[in-house]
This record gives C-alpha cells, structure tokens and sequence, in this order.
C-alpha cells in the first residue's frame, strides 16, 4: 500500500489530512497517512504554549504566538471553503477572532473529520532520507514519550512543518552590554510583562506592528519601533514612532541611524524567521527566504529535485487556511495519480513566469492579487470547494484600507463571508478596550 508521512499537524498538516480525508468520504482509495507531529496537541502556531526555549523534552519550542494575540486579518479571508465559521460556531461571528477562537475552529473541521487516529503526537522527526534506487523514503522519528526512536518507510512526504518558528537574530553592537531585557518575537508572550515600560521593537513588519500595537493597548509606556527599510507609515497613537535602524545600544541608550537617540527597558527584536528544516538532508531541504515566491517549489508546492516530495505552506503568506486546502488537495491529487505532472521545461516555465511576476510587484495590493492568482490557478486543478477568489482580494484590500485609517481600530470592522454570503456581526467591545481574549467572551452574544 503506498505510504504518506505529513510532518506538522498545524494548518498546513491539517489540510493535508482532511484532503485526504475527503477523497475516502467521496468514496476513493486513499493511501495509509501518517502524520508526525512534535507538539502534544494538534494546530500548530495556534496551539498556545506558555513555554519559550525547549519544551518538557528538550525540543525547541515550537510556538511563536502570544496571549491576547487576535488575527491580524479578516477570518473571511482566512475561512475554509468545505467549512464556514457559521457551521462551526453555529452562528456568525465577528471578523478578528482571538487565537483561541481560531484554534477551536481549526481543530473543528479536522475533529469532523475523524482524522486524529492518523497523528502521532509528540513526535518529532529526526531525518528524512530518500533511496534513489528503491524511490523510497526513510522516514526517523523520535517518539519522546517512550523516547524511543524508530524507521518507516514512505512513498510520499509533505513537509508541513512551519518557518515562523526558528527565529531570525541580527547582533547589534552593545546589545552585550545591554541593561534591559532582550528577547526575539518568537519568546514574547505576555504583553503585561511590558507595562509602564519604554520599549523598542527592531522590525516593520506584522510583528513589529502586532506586538507594538498589543503592548500600547496593555500599558506600555512608550513604544519605539525601528526600521530597515522604510517605515511602517501608520497613524500611531502619542506615545508611539518609527526611527531609522537602530545602530548601537550602551546600558539603556538605544542610537538610531539618523543620530538620535532614547532609552528604553527592553529590546524585542520582530526580525522574521528561517526556514529551517534540521530533520532533512542536503538533497531534499528546502532553502528559500520569506517571500511570496519560495525558491525551489514548482507549482509552490513540489520540490524541485524531488518529485515525491511535498512541502506546504512555504511562502509569505496573506492567504493561509484556504491557500494551504488548496495547496494540500493538489498535492493530494498529484500523489494520487490524479493530476499528472506535466514534464519537468514545463513546470520550470510555470515556476518561472510566477518568479518574474513577484520581482515586480510593488505594494501589499499587487501582492495581495498575485497569491490569489496562485491560489487560482491551483483551485482550479483540484476538486476542492470553489470559492470567490476576486471577492477574497476585495476583501483584503477593504482590510488594508482600515488599517491606514486606524491602526489600533481597524480589528473592529466587519466583512461578509465569501463562504456563506453572510455579513458577520461587528465584535461587542472596540479592540482596544477588549482585555479578556478568551474564546467565551469574544463569542458571548
Ligand atoms: P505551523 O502552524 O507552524 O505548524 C507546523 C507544525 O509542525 C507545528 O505543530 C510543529 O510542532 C510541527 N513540527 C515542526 N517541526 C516538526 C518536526 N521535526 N517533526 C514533527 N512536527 C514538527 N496567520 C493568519 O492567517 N492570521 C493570523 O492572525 C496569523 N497570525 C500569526 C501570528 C504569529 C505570531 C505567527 C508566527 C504567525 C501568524 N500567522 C497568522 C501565520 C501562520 O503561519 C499560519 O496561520 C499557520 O499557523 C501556518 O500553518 P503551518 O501548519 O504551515 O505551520
Ligand atoms: P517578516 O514578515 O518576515 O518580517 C521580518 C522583519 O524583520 C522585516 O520588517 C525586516 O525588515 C526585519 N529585519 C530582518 N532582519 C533585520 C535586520 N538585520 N535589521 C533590521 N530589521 C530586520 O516577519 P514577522 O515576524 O514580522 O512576521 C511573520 C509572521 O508572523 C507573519 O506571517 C504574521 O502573520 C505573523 P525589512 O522589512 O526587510 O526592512
């Protein structure tokens, strides 16, 4: 019987599970599924853990996400297309849910689904190697609740593993000396650890501007952000502002590129992630920067040197839920002798046009229009439930809108699903006077 190793059971697993999932239900053979997944519970980045560092087994810890965190855009752009938010929650909800909420909802479809039986929790796998000449992978995994390690084999492997987990550290001359504390995104979890302090963030993206804007809502006293590049342009309250790239720090004196100068409690360095894949080899690891068309991925899912070879969720992502259904039913369908890849000039064309049109992209609304052209273009392909891709963009654009107007209220509008063409209700209390992200109060009527 062919054999599909998925590692991950986060968003990109999930999907991965339930599109086969699915094919059984309509009545197909499907392969046997294995899904290795390291943490004890299923949902990824969305399964919160108190824990920073290495978790209870010595593992680096997985999670990057934070108390109080609420999705930074719309759910009806995030929605699965085979399972609207109204059928989980029995009602339609407003547009920003709290982690918690999103969570219930992942594990909602996959739950439905049956398919927890296929995961094994607490495992993570140590290597991957592939046999050119039985076409055959091997497959280590480390069960660390019997610490015992083990061999399968496998035809297939999706890696569905993440890469907003290995954090990015650029070193910035006296932060040895530095008499505040110092921490990366990845280990920042609770935003009241910050209260009444003066705080500098490095970065201009979604972390900087999430975690900034979270800790001004919970008390900071002031908040620095710090760019590279260029500025994150947003109307931010009093006590927020943008510099240029820090330079140097001495005891609690933070130098900024254009010479100034302010001193701050604590430095929260929001400079990205790696992929980072430590379980796979030289020939089948993928190495790519963070952006929209990953390096190596035809079709932006089959790795390049190795045809038996999946990985979703891989690139910068506006789109994630339904990207990675849509992702993980092609896959699907190509490791079911369903889709037939078509000869290696012709994916390489396809890889290529789509590299040549992310070079020229300008700003967050043509970025938005090309990954749903992606998107697009693999729906097509599968049987995964059509949905309003165009409507999807719209959205998102409605969303960009808000936040230039307001950054600390744009989280209190609300869109109309594109799944089930309602309108969803505006949330009963302003963002930033919302403390309580439990998953009870956002959804209490
Ligand atoms: P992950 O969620 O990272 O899941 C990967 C899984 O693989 C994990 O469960 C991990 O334990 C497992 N794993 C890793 N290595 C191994 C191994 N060796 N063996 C076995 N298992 C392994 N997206 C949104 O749509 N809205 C948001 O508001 C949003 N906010 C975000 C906030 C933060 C702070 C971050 C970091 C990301 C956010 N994202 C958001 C994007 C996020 O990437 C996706 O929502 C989604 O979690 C990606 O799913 P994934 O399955 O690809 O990866
Ligand atoms: P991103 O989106 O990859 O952004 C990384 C940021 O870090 C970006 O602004 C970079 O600047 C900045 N960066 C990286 N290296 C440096 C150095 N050396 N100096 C200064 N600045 C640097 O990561 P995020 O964590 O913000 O977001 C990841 C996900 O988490 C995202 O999907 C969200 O949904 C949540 P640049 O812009 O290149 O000038």
């Amino acid at each position: 019987m062919t054999r599909v190793a998925v590692i991950g059971a986060g968003p990109s697993g999930l999907a991965q599970l339930r599109a086969f999932q699915s094919a059984a239900q309509k009545g197909a053979e499907i392969p046997e599924i294995v899904c290795f997944e390291k943490q004890s519970d299923w949902g990824g980045l969305w399964n919160y853990t108190w824990r920073t560092g290495l978790d209870e087994y010595g593992e680096p810890v997985h999670g990057s996400m934070y108390r109080y965190l609420w999705s930074n855009g719309p759910k009806e752009c995030l929605e699965f297309a085979d399972y609207s938010f109204e059928e989980h929650f029995g009602k339609p909800i407003a547009s920003y849910p709290p982690r918690a909420v999103l969570w219930d909802y992942i594990k909602g479809r996959v739950e439905k689904a049956n398919v927890r039986h296929w995961v094994r929790f607490s495992t993570p796998v140590r290597m991957v190697r592939f046999d050119e000449a039985t076409k055959k992978f091997t497959v280590t995994a480390h069960n660390r609740v019997e610490d015992r390690m083990y061999d399968e084999e496998f035809d297939y492997v999706v890696v569905a593993s993440g890469h907003f987990s290995t954090p990015n550290v650029p070193y910035f001359e006296g932060v040895k000396t530095f008499n505040g504390r110092v921490l990366h995104a990845h280990d920042f979890r609770d935003a009241l650890e910050f209260k009444g302090k003066d705080i500098l963030l490095v970065g201009r993206s979604y972390s900087a501007e999430d975690i900034g804007s979270q800790c001004w809502k919970y008390g900071t006293k002031s908040v620095t952000t710090s760019y590279r590049s260029k500025p994150m342009g947003f109307k931010w309250p009093e006590n927020f502002e943008e510099r240029p790239l820090l330079t140097r720090l001495e005891n609690r004196t933070a130098y900024f590129l254009d010479g100034s100068s302010k001193e701050v409690d604590a430095l929260i360095l929001c400079t990205g992630y790696q992929h980072h894949f430590p379980f796979l080899p030289d020939d089948l690891r993928l190495k790519t920067a963070n952006r929209l068309w990953a390096d190596s991925l035809y079709k932006g899912v089959i790795f390049d040197k190795n045809p038996q070879l999946f990985y979703i969720g891989m690139q910068d992502q506006f789109y994630t839920f339904n990207m990675f259904d849509v992702q993980a039913w092609w896959a699907r369908d190509v490791m079911m002798g369903r889709i037939t890849l078509p000869p290696e000039e012709e994916l390489k064309a396809n890889f290529d046009m789509w590299r040549a049109r992310e070079e020229t992209l300008e700003d967050a609304e043509q970025m938005i229009w090309y990954q749903g052209d992606y998107v697009k273009e693999l729906l097509a392909e599968t049987d995964y439930p059509s949905f309003d891709i165009e409507g999807t963009n719209r959205t998102f654009m409605e969303w960009e809108h808000h936040k230039t107007d307001n950054i600390m209220g744009f989280r209190d509008h609300a869109y109309r699903s594109l799944m089930t063409g309602n309108m969803s209700p505006k949330h009963h209390t302003p963002w930033v006077e919302a403390l309580d992200d439990s998953k009870e109060e956002y959804l209490r009527n």
